[in-house]
């Protein structure tokens, strides 16, 4: 834990020692021009970040001090000499809005003397708070100490033209020594996450030779992904009215068809760098190469949000996909919450995005689940199939059924005298070998 720990107490340098318990913190929010810090507030508010106050102050974002000097010289002055009763008594984190570059972090951290986030250290924070797995706290402490390498780089130079005093005390030497250890425990990290993706991968073809069909989720955070994976799998996963509550894949049956299976990742967000989501890249690996995937947006947001998070979410799909067919479904979600207006409105975003037409589900009514399900199985499989397996000389019934079950969906089933007639899915390879095998005992109809 070398990386984090130094940066925290580099000469002055705050910006985050280990904890992962940011709840109760106050904060303070820096924005410079005209954005609207919604989701940054959003962010905070996930960790029990109570933001106290935002400073904003017009104008373009200054490239040393992101705020003006002046004005953040002003600040300071009030953060560290904050009188009794003012409602920034007890703050001692800083956020800017932005995603900063290292000499606006180190600037800003140096003037104010507390500790100072911008959004990617904040969600870099958010992301180890909520980071339970393995797996999940490599990809997310790689993340860290690549992002910890950068300010170090930037202090190191600092101290080298002389615009600041030494480093903590070891001089820039000792700071180029923490660089080394810091290379050298990514590169380990790395190693570590290679191997679990490659046992991942290894799984993956597994599932693919045992002819299992996988449909992925993807979509904004926050935007009811695992929520949908629970009410089209029955397994419980972390569902929290919080962003990033998943940040690892999980993989499950989608029930009554135990040959499809779903999987449930991370989410996207706006404006992540692309080193910072890299650190993920195995895990969506693991939702993204499906056969399916069901791209999810929270109908319930306001029209241009959901355009916003569609466009994220779908650039976001694009570039980490070699295979421009994969066939996706729209679904939006939560559509409990919203009128019909509300509901034309969202499916009107997602055809002007040129989009197919969007499925509306709720997880929590199973409003809209039964089409999809059927949507799902007939793109992984083709229609349902009605066979009448007919009786006769002595070659029992039960005995080819038994046989079309381990290769199709048995969607229906019913007796018609001595025989039986199925409603099933399967694909077409599986039911011509079927049917070669025993044709003249099957009857299809109503394709
Ligand atoms: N009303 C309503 N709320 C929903 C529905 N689906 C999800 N939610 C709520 O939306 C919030 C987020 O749901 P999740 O399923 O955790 O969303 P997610 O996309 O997995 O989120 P992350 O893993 O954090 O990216 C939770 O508070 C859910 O209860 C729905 O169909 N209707
Ligand atoms: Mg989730």
């Amino acid at each position: 834990m070398a990386g984090t720990d130094v940066l925290a107490g580099a000469g002055g340098m705050l910006l985050g020692a280990a904890r992962t318990d940011h709840a109760g913190r106050r904060a303070l929010l820096l924005v410079r021009g005209e954005d609207e810090p919604s989701e940054m507030l959003a962010l905070a508010s996930t960790m029990g970040i109570v933001v106290v106050d935002t400073v904003r102050q017009s104008g373009s974002v200054d490239p040393r001090t992101v705020l003006g000097r002046g004005r953040l010289d002003e600040v300071a002055d009030l953060v560290q000499h904050v009188p009794e009763g003012h409602p920034w008594r007890g703050v001692d984190l800083v956020l800017l809005h932005v995603n900063a570059t290292p000499r606006q972090l180190v600037a800003t951290s140096t003037v104010l003397g507390v500790e100072v986030w911008d959004r990617v250290r904040l969600l870099l924070s958010l992301f180890n708070a909520h980071a339970s797995s393995v797996e999940a706290r490599t990809q997310v402490r790689i993340a860290r100490l690549r992002s910890d390498r950068t300010v170090l780089r930037e202090l190191i130079s600092q101290e080298t033209t002389g615009e600041r005093a030494g480093y903590g005390g070891a001089g820039a030497t000792g700071a180029g020594e923490v660089l080394a250890a810091l290379g050298r425990e990514v590169e380990g990290l790395r190693r570590r996450l290679a191997r679990h993706a490659r046992a991942q991968a290894e799984r993956r073809r597994q599932r693919v030779r045992s002819g299992a069909r996988t449909v992925g989720l993807a979509g904004y955070t926050n935007a009811g992904k695992s929520s949908l994976f629970r009410a089209l799998s029955g397994k419980e996963v972390l569902v929290e009215d919080r962003l990033f509550s998943t940040l690892e894949t999980t993989v499950g049956r989608m029930e009554a068809s135990p040959r499809v299976l779903l999987a449930d990742t991370i989410g996207f967000i706006d404006a992540l760098p692309s080193e910072t989501l890299e650190a993920f890249r195995a895990t969506l690996a693991e939702a993204l190469e499906c056969d399916l995937l069901l791209l999810t947006a929270d109908a319930s947001d306001p029209p241009d949000e959901l355009h916003r998070r569609l466009t994220t979410s779908l650039r976001e799909v694009r570039e980490r996909l070699e295979d421009d067919l994969l066939e996706v479904l729209i679904v939006l979600s939560k559509v409990d919450r919203c009128s019909v207006e509300e509901r034309h409105v969202a499916t009107k975003v997602v055809l002007d995005l040129g989009l197919p037409s969007p499925f509306l589900v709720s997880s929590h009514t199973a409003e809209g689940m039964e089409r999809l399900r059927d949507a799902i199985l007939t793109h992984l499989h083709g229609p349902a199939v009605d066979l009448r397996l007919v009786e006769g000389d002595g070659r029992a019934v039960a005995a080819m059924e038994a046989a079309l079950r381990d290769v199709a969906l048995v969607e229906g089933r019913r007796e018609a005298g001595a025989d039986v007639v199925l409603r099933v899915r399967v694909d077409r390879a599986d039911l011509e070998r079927f049917m070669a095998e025993h044709g003249e005992r099957i009857e299809r109809f109503r394709s």
